[in-house]
């Protein structure tokens, strides 16, 4: 029984219990609606409180019954319902009290909290927006500038705030949540209902209030439909009554639920999910336990990688070879803790806790009692050899040895160990503190154990985390290899490298080949004493054009940084093509995109059928937390799946004479265009 109901005293308390999260099913908007309907009818009954069991309130509508046909009682009738009863209605929310939850909570006519839950509406991140009177309820509850916040931006608030925004009437500790809101309601029977949806109180607002918001996060919500929507359904709140609000409401959220951006955004919903699944490995696999990690290198990388673990509350042993190399990168470290802490997201306390779990030190000796130990020093087969078959003569028996190389064969690293069961592949993206993305890189002799312990430690510490099997590149960045070898011939061919950016930068992504060229700069791997002209890249290295440091790159920068097309950087690559033998010729955007994106989805599809990722999803997880990908395309093998694979198979046909010797196309991707099947 999902929904059960008692009456305690003329209080009839109805509680769900649809684990995991009391996802709004169709069996939990009957059993709601019946127990509603039910009290109305019933005279004994006083008051009423929509409770639930398990970890969470409900946490929205059921994602999983989306795109299928809708089945009677829908939740605006289960809410209007709820609205129009004439006995006091309350609310107890524990957990995450989300979405279609929250518009429950609104329906009720009082809400009683547990105090350290939260509550939000995060359609907006699903590509929707609150479709069951969330955008005509709550700004008459919170007023119109919260409510623009919590639904155009999708973040939840806690129950604190939410007392503070009036959302919330009671806050109380946890355990004592359901007698306190029992208690609430018996206390309401003389006041009766008091329902949001007749408030009018909190609604002015200044038509100029919409324009400034979405110009203040223009950024934000660049290329997305539904934050627009989120914004025309608040506003209609202020102009319109509530029927003809809740009309709009349905109309907006209709449209985008059938539009491609929330399809790929609810993709991804599940995707990130999947992606924590180890398919061939026992789900009750022994983990190891990591309570302390060590990290060797204090450069960019190591720096960044050991706050993971020091703001997750995991002491760590950092190495490094230099005293002024080991002082810089502390100093790095306590740098952006600062910087966090200077934005209020951290306490001064907090920023002192995490140093006080950082170990710097000389001596490799040092990590003899760690249970983790990444190394994260320079990108050279050579150095990690060494560094591994040290570490096997130091690490403790049962420990995890990680690199955290970009490419390299990790196989051929964990060859230097008596212990490649022990060996794998945790491959961070830059700034690795921030960036979501977590590569696993499965060995062939990695140990299930190893592997699953490694998949648990990336959620403590915040990541998104998907397997990789070893090639060179791995996943990211063996497809970003396809993308980077055709935007390099596109220039020579004719593109202008802003144009090739515009076009991706139009597509979604935050920077193009070129742009993210100068920002990480232009001579990282280049010599300065082998290099011979025999790139544009070499070049503009040779005349100390190395990126956004000196000032210029393939584009001119001013003082702020802003890059401006450059018509010296467009004569010299004329001067090298020519000098290669290429005529140049003007190359149209379809071309240019066809071109940097459907070798990477062919890449993909190489992976897959190698079984170096999973799943199709997989793919798409990466690109979008590891490389910009627009989350509203749902990632690469997404993208390829509503484009269609024999759209992708045409156009690497048509372009065929244009990509470099050795270009194949994936038999696998032939057999999906073929089969018309999607690779997700
Ligand atoms: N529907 C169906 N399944 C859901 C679900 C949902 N709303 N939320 C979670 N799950 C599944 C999830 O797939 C996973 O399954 C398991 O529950 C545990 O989730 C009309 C239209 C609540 C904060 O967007 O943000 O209401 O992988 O691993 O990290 O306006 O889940 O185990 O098989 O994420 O503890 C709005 C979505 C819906 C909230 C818990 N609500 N959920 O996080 O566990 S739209 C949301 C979350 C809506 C109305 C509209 C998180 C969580 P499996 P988990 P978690």
């Amino acid at each position: 029984m999902t929904v059960k109901t008692q009456v305690t005293d003329g209080v009839l308390v109805i509680v769900s219990d649809n684990p995991p999260v009391n996802a709004l099913s169709h069996a939990v908007r009957s059993g709601l609606m019946d127990a509603v309907t039910a009290a109305g009818s019933d005279d004994a009954v006083k008051a009423v409180v929509i409770a639930a069991d398990g970890r969470t309130f409900h946490a929205g509508a059921d994602i999983t019954e989306f795109g299928k046909p809708p089945q009677s009682p829908s939740l605006p009738e289960v809410i209007e319902a709820i609205e129009a009863l004439d006995k006091p209605v309350v609310a107890a929310l524990h957990g995450t009290t989300l979405g279609g939850g929250l518009e429950v909570a609104l329906g009720a006519h009082y809400r009683v909290a547990a105090r350290g839950s939260k509550l939000g509406l995060p359609e907006v991140k699903l590509g929707l927006l609150p479709g069951a009177g969330g955008t005509q309820r709550l700004p008459r509850v919170v007023g119109v500038e919260a409510a623009l916040e919590m639904i155009a931006k999708g973040d939840p608030i806690s129950a604190e705030k939410a007392q503070s925004l009036g959302l919330v009437d009671e806050l109380v500790e946890a355990e004592k949540l359901r007698d306190a809101a029992i208690a609430f309601a018996r206390a309401r029977i003389a006041d009766g209902p008091r329902r949001s949806g007749a408030r009018t109180d909190k609604l002015s607002a200044d038509a100029e209030v919409f324009h400034a918001f979405a110009q203040k996060n223009a950024r934000r919500f660049r290329g997305m439909d539904a934050p627009q929507a989120c914004i025309e359904a608040v506003r209609a709140a202020t102009e319109k009554p509530l029927s003809e609000g809740l009309k709009l409401e349905r109309e907006l959220f209709t449209k985008l639920m059938t539009g491609d951006q929330s399809a790929a955004l609810r993709h991804l919903f599940f995707a990130e999910r999947a992606a924590a699944k180890i398919d061939d490995i026992a789900k009750d696999t022994p983990r190891k336990t990591v309570s302390k990690v060590g990290v060797i290198g204090a450069g960019t990388m190591g720096g960044g990688i050991t706050m993971n673990f020091l703001s997750a509350g995991i002491p760590v042993t950092l190495v490094e070879r230099e005293q002024a190399a080991l002082d810089r990168g502390v100093a790095t470290i306590r740098k952006n803790y600062e910087a966090s802490a200077a934005k209020g997201r951290l306490s001064q306390d907090q920023v002192e806790a995490a140093m006080a779990r950082l170990t710097p030190t000389l001596d490799m000796d040092a990590l003899s009692d760690c249970d983790l130990i990444i190394e994260a020093v320079f990108e050279l087969m050579r150095i990690k050899k060494e560094i591994f078959s040290a570490l096997d003569s130091i690490a403790k028996d049962d420990a995890i040895l990680a690199t955290n190389t970009s490419y390299l064969d990790v196989n051929e690293i964990a060859a230097v160990t008596q212990r490649p069961e022990s060996v794998l592949g945790l491959h961070f993206f830059s700034p690795a503190n921030i960036m979501k993305l977590l590569e696993i890189v499965r060995g062939a002799k990695t140990a299930d154990t190893v592997l699953a312990t490694a998949m648990d430690l990336s959620r403590k510490i915040g990541k998104v985390a998907v397997v990789a099997g070893v090639c060179h590149g791995f996943i990211g960045n063996r497809m970003l290899a396809q993308r980077q070898a055709e935007a390099n011939s596109l220039i020579l061919e004719g593109a202008k490298p802003w144009d090739v950016d515009r076009v991706l930068v139009e597509f979604g992504l935050p920077m193009g080949p070129f742009q993210m060229a100068d920002l990480a700069g232009l001579d990282i791997g280049w010599d300065p004493d082998a290099t011979s002209s025999s790139t544009v890249r070499e070049i503009l290295c040779e005349q100390d054009r190395r990126g956004q440091k000196t000032g210029a790159g393939f584009y001119d920068y001013d003082q702020n940084r802003r890059g401006a097309p450059s018509e010296h950087v467009e004569r010299l690559i004329a001067e090298f093509a020519d000098k290669a033998g290429y005529k140049q010729r003007a190359i149209d955007d379809q071309e240019i995109r066809e071109r940097l994106l459907y070798p990477m989805v062919n890449e993909g599809a190489k992976i897959l059928d190698e079984g170096i990722a999973q799943r199709a999803s997989d793919i798409d997880v990466v690109w979008v937390y590891g490389y910009g990908w627009p989350t509203y395309r749902g990632g690469p093998m997404f993208w390829a799946d509503q484009i269609g694979a024999k759209t992708v198979l045409d156009g690497l046909e048509k372009h065929a004479d244009r990509f470099a010797q050795g270009f194949e196309i994936s038999p696998f991707l032939r057999r999906k265009a073929q089969e018309n099947a999607p690779f997700n």
